[in-house]
């Protein structure tokens, strides 16, 4: 078919900024040229193109928000709108500049000694270093507060055990990042550098979600690292939600560029496949489809428009973050699984990028946190009632 149309119902493009335009449309143009002709491809075969790295890097795309240190510093439609593409193009391609973004260079940023700042984010920044974010554990997913690794001191070293589980890009990274419980009990970060004796990682196989990325576990054994690797500027839980709220920001926009991906295949697909000697899309249950798909993508964008603007000015709070997160994967699933259900049999193959976009955006629904742990935060915030558990 031809190439992807863009969605643009509201007339939102006349808010935009030229250079929020000229970004999202270079990146539009990048993946287009260079990821989707091999996408299928690796999705097939459960790996990830690692040689994107420098061309994303050379783009602006990692930590594009950040300030100094080779980083763009661009805002935060025009970030989103980086992130609305990747995910256009693939959850896993989003995944790989939002951990990159998100959870490792903003920690390093934020939280970072100086000497940090300058050995990492230039060479994370240009793609010629990968990070990875480590804060989940085989027992401890919704719940990261009750975690088990412990970083505890020992003479001029933190001596880490425990296993981190599902960490994208873990066996790829250069340096990971890792958050765990320090002698006080308090959670803090550190920085583990692959190679490190006491630190192994084994790649999860067998997924049928996010299968174009790496998803890995992590290992620490009695693992030392000195003590300068510790990120000295946060304690306590705040620390890596505090990343996570970066995070969340990206998907909420990614999740509309999956969601555009699925309707305009499904539109096109529906307006050429003739039925009872009609196109599809003439068929009013049809129409209902996709008159749903671009009414919720539409507020989706209206949605994180705002979001953006709040975030430029320093007022975007954690809980609106989640409201945007929960919503716009839940409207992205829904319009992967009715575009899936308008391709009909053809829905099922590889050949259209909606079913990959549908499997991908199971794990976007689960990651970052799940839309009902999302809706327990925002039911916390205006009912000022904690329904977590104990
Ligand atoms: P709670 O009392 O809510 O919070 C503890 C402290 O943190 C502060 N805080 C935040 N700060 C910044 N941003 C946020 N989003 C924040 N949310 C909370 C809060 O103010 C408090 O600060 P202080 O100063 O009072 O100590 O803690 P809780 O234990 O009740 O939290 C529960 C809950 C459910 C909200 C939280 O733990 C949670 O969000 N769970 C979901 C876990 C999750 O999202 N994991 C994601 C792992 S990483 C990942 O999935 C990467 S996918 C990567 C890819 O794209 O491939
Ligand atoms: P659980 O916490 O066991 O939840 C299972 C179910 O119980 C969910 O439906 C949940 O909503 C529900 N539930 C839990 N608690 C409650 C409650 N109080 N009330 C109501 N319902 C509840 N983590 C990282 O740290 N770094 C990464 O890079 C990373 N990448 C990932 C990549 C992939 C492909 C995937 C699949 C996951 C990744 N994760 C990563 C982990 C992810 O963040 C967790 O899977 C997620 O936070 C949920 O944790 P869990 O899977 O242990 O589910």
């Amino acid at each position: 078919m031809e190439s992807f149309r863009g969605v643009d119902y509201y007339g939102i493009e006349a808010l935009l900024t030229e250079e929020q335009r000229m970004v999202r449309d270079a990146v539009r143009d990048w993946v287009e040229k260079e990821f989707m002709p091999v996408v299928a491809a690796h999705h097939r075969e459960g790996t990830f193109p690692l040689e994107v790295a420098k061309p994303l890097g050379e783009m602006g795309v990692f930590g594009a928000t950040l300030k100094g240190y080779g980083c763009a510093g661009l805002d935060n439609v025009a970030y989103g709108l980086i992130m609305q593409e990747l995910e256009r193009g693939d959850s896993g391609l989003r995944s790989f500049a939002s951990v990159q973004s998100g959870l490792v260079m903003y920690p390093i940023h934020a939280y970072g000694s100086e000497a940090q700042k300058e050995k990492w984010l230039p060479r994370l920044q240009s793609g010629e270093s990968l990070g990875c974010f480590g804060l989940t554990e085989p027992d401890h997913g919704s719940d990261p507060g009750s975690m088990a690794t412990r970083a505890l001191k020992k003479g001029n070293e933190y001596v880490l055990n425990g296993t981190k589980l599902w960490i994208t890009n873990g066996s790829v990274a250069e340096v990971a990042v890792v958050w765990a419980k320090g002698d006080d009990g308090e959670i803090g970060g550190y920085l583990v550098e692959r190679g490190t004796p006491g630190f192994s990682t084994l790649d999860i196989h067998g997924k049928f979600s996010m299968r174009a990325s790496i998803t890995s576990e992590l290992a620490f054994a009695d693992c030392k690292i000195p003590l300068e690797n510790k990120l000295p500027g946060v304690k306590g839980l705040k620390g890596p939600l505090g990343c996570l709220s970066q995070a969340r920001y990206g998907i909420a926009w990614g999740a509309i560029g999956g969601a555009m991906a699925c309707y305009d295949w499904a539109l096109r697909y529906a307006q050429q496949r003739v039925q009872f000697g009609k196109p599809i899309a003439s068929f009013q249950l049809v129409q209902q489809k996709l008159v749903w798909m671009i009414t919720e993508i539409t507020k989706a964008q209206l949605l994180c428009l705002r979001l953006g603007q709040l975030k430029d000015e320093g007022k975007a709070r954690a809980q609106q973050i989640s409201m945007a997160k929960m919503n716009n994967v839940q409207m992205a699933l829904d319009t992967a699984r009715m575009a899936r259900d308008i391709l009909g049999a053809a829905g099922i193959v590889d050949e259209h990028p909606v079913i990959r976009h549908m499997m991908n955006l199971e794990t976007v629904n689960t990651y970052e946190g799940t839309h009902d742990i999302h809706t327990l935060i925002i039911g916390r915030d205006i009912t000022g009632l904690d329904a977590f558990g104990i």
